[in-house]
């Protein structure tokens, strides 16, 4: 018998690293060379809703329009784990600019995998859940779960291990997202980092000096540290994008808009203000801050020429699943059996 399909829901948060992923040990597998450690924002969303197919043909559709071959093939590989499936009617939308540096496919791929786990009653423990969605992205795994998270890939048993980091610091921290035009990106994260490993010189010492930032983020959260962590997230987001800029041909993620918040930040943070920066494939600015601050941030940078919007981010949570209008609390059906 063929698996059956229940009409599905699943809403997830996306992640921003503090600690960055870039590069992969293994292609084939998307297996990432480094870990990292993120933070789930509860305000940018994907929502996925897998559906039978009203004719025999699978549908596949992001924001309202057809999904374009490169992301019809990650869901089709994510479909192919499913034994003798109905064709789909699969629609993607996501609460925030697609494809612009904000992680996309983080949220898209958490939410995919954990539709198609729930709409085709699959048997999948979590470590399984980890694997498609590492394989739909390398970010996914971390908006599997919410607040602070960490990915650790084990190489030797070519597996990934994710799971929250507990911190005194979750309740405060906030995000300002500084989007810094609407530019849709020129060059896809995988293809950037594959570059970076090919091409920079300084990858090796990238793929060395991980750990201790990985290590120093950690002590900085466990500790409730927000100076520490801000500092080693900055010193990481650098490390990152200097990758990228000594890449042949060089990548630079940052437009002008970009460079001068940089600069700002830098000068208010001077004058004693608390927030420190990263940036991820893309223009725009996170700022990490915490909740008495935030305000202050936007005030600042939204009339700023070249910031085409300006958002605070809050703590985020694991994703929401409905299963036939109802909601699943998924979380003790995998980890209490
Ligand atoms: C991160 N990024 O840790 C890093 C920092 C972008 C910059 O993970 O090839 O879309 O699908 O595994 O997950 C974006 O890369 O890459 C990313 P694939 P993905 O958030």
């Amino acid at each position: 018998m063929g698996s059956k399909l229940r009409p599905t829901e699943v809403t997830a948060c996306t992640n921003i690293a503090l600690i960055k992923y870039w590069g992969k040990s293994s292609l084939r597998h998307n297996f990432p060379a480094v870990g990292s450690l993120s933070l789930t924002l509860k305000e940018f969303t994907t929502k996925t809703k897998l559906l039978a197919s009203n004719n025999s043909k699978d549908v596949f559709l992001l924001d309202n329009e057809p999904m374009e071959p490169p992301e019809v093939e990650r869901v089709l590989k994510l479909l192919r784990a499913v034994p003798r499936r109905p064709p789909v009617h699969f629609s993607s939308s996501n609460s925030f600019p697609t494809a612009a540096g904000l992680a996309s496919s983080a949220s898209g791929g958490a939410a995919a995998v954990m539709a198609v786990w729930a709409g085709f009653s699959q048997r999948w423990e979590f470590p399984r859940i980890v694997q498609l969605a590492l394989e739909f992205s390398g970010s996914a795994p971390r908006s599997l779960l919410g607040g602070f998270v960490i990915l650790e890939p084990h190489r030797g048993r070519r597996r990934v291990e994710v799971r929250t980091v507990p911190s005194p610091l979750l309740e405060q921290l906030r995000v300002v997202v500084v989007e810094c035009g609407k530019e849709r990106k020129r060059i896809l994260s995988r293809e950037a980092m594959e570059l970076s490993r090919k091409t920079s010189p300084y990858y090796s010492a990238w793929v060395k000096s991980h750990k201790s930032d990985l290590r120093a983020g950690l002590h900085a959260l466990e500790k409730g540290d927000l100076e520490q962590l801000l500092e080693i997230m900055e010193h990481n987001t650098l490390k990152m994008h200097a990758l990228a800029h000594t890449s042949r041909p060089p990548v630079i993620f940052w437009n002008s808009t970009s460079l001068a918040l940089l600069h700002l930040i830098a000068e208010k943070r001077r004058q004693g203000w608390l927030g420190g920066f990263t940036l991820d494939a893309g223009p725009h600015v996170k700022i990490f801050t915490d909740r008495e601050t935030a305000p202050r941030w936007v005030q600042l940078v939204r009339e700023l020429p070249g910031v085409t919007q300006v958002m605070i981010a809050s703590p985020g949570d694991p994703p929401q699943v409905i299963v036939e209008g109802e909601v699943w609390s998924w979380q003790e059906m995998l980890f209490c059996t």
